[in-house]
């Protein structure tokens, strides 16, 4: 390891997110050689008994239950957003005017307004306090995410014709409760801007490309109404309420919509919290004119590759097991080759381009910023666009 400066990190929100960014920081510079050194500062949470318990078992030094308190601070350099989404915009933005590094949650923000600001802030504290920021798409972390990029930038798949993602998890039948995933008031919306978020970012991520049109979407809310929620306690399915009263749902369960690449490439888009019998199926395929790649998280060591430029008689998918230092750009600060990784290493990966970018080390591939994330963040609202008003929708005009 090598001798490094420190950078404080001040953390909002205990729950899911603020577990896995508490075990990224604690991990990162372990595995990493890194030009800054993490140090676990501050834990902000709603609840004081429930924010220490959380500090003492990650190793925080500190705990408020103000995040303001953070921003005032000298001592703090960067606030990490793990919150619901729409508490993201009050804080990146007090932050930022604080001179502070943000790093936010995906999606951006609940809405595209406050994506927008954001995104105009971050543009604003980079000018004048070089402040950066970043956002946690955290599957741009795994090693075969970052090696079907690696095929597409290296020419191995030629032209795109076509990209197919759809990220279908079965968490959200009738017996989950109204947690705040359920509620546009927290969420902006459901399992679009929560699933289909993930999926644009690592379409734009892997292929290089923008999607210049949105068209045939598809919104559903089937379950309108649930059990109100019980203590959510960590798990995003939450446990269901002693009095059995009902809340009305005001998001969807399932996005469905078909987009266009600037390099023309034919693209759809499914999410879902209701294919049942689905886990966490986050799934890319993209088909060119030399080969093709696909993907799937609950395989996520595994890439598969087909080279059509391959010789006739032996021809078809390659089962890629990204372990090796040849294979993926993290390998180096992990195990011996042919060992896997899994959910948790996504987001150390991305700690460590954090940690590299903000002191000026190599990055492995890059984190989104909020330039980026207010991109994809413009498809999410096309999408919702184009279902209301059955109709195509291009990005140049949303805005
Ligand atoms: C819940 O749908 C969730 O935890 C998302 O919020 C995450 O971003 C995704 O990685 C897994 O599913």
């Amino acid at each position: 390891m090598t001798k490094s400066k420190n950078l404080n990190v001040g953390l909002v929100g205990t729950q899911f997110m603020g577990r896995a960014h508490a075990n990224a920081y604690l991990k990162v510079g372990r595995f990493f050689d890194l030009p800054l050194q993490p140090v676990m500062h501050t834990a902000a949470g709603r609840d004081p008994g429930r924010t220490q318990a959380f500090a003492d078992r990650w190793g925080w030094a500190n705990t408020t239950t103000r995040w303001q308190d953070m921003v005032e601070s000298d001592a703090i350099d960067l606030i990490d957003i793990c919150t619901p989404n729409n508490l993201h915009k009050d804080i990146a933005l007090a932050a930022l005017e604080a001179g502070k590094h943000v790093a936010c949650e995906k999606p951006l923000s609940a809405t595209l307004d406050e994506a927008r600001e954001m995104r105009d802030a971050a543009k604003k504290a980079k000018r004048s306090s070089k402040a950066q920021t970043f956002v946690w798409f955290s599957y741009r972390g795994c090693p075969a995410l970052a090696l079907a990029r690696q095929l597409v930038q290296d020419g191995k798949i030629g032209q795109v014709y076509h990209v197919r993602a759809n990220y279908l998890q079965g968490w959200g039948g009738p017996a989950t409760p109204l947690v705040w995933r359920f509620r546009k008031e927290f969420a902006g919306s459901g399992a679009h801007g929560d699933l289909n978020a993930h999926s644009i970012d690592a379409a734009r991520f892997v292929t290089g490309e923008e999607i210049t049109e949105v068209s045939g979407a598809i919104e559903e809310t089937f379950i309108k109404q649930r059990e109100l929620p019980g203590d959510e306690g960590g798990n995003i399915r939450g446990k269901g309420g002693a009095a059995k009263k009902k809340g009305k749902v005001t998001v969807d369960d399932t996005v469905m919509f078909l987009a266009r690449f600037k390099g023309g490439a034919a693209a759809s888009f499914e999410a879902t919290r209701l294919a049942i019998g689905c886990q966490n199926e986050n799934k890319l395929e993209v088909h060119g004119e030399k080969g093709a790649i696909r993907w799937n998280f609950e395989d996520m060591n595994v890439l598969w590759y087909y080279n059509a430029q391959g010789d006739a008689e032996t021809n078809g998918w390659q089962r890629i097991m990204v372990t090796d230092a040849d294979h993926h750009p993290f390998a180096h600060a992990w195990w011996p080759d042919a060992h896997i990784l899994g959910y948790e290493h996504g987001f150390i990966n991305l700690a460590s381009t954090m940690f590299n970018q903000i002191g000026g080390g190599k990055l492995e591939v890059p984190m989104a910023d909020f330039e980026d994330a207010y991109q994809t963040q413009r498809v999410l609202e096309a999408a919702t666009l184009s279902a209301r008003n059955r109709a195509p929708v291009k990005i140049s005009e949303v805005k």
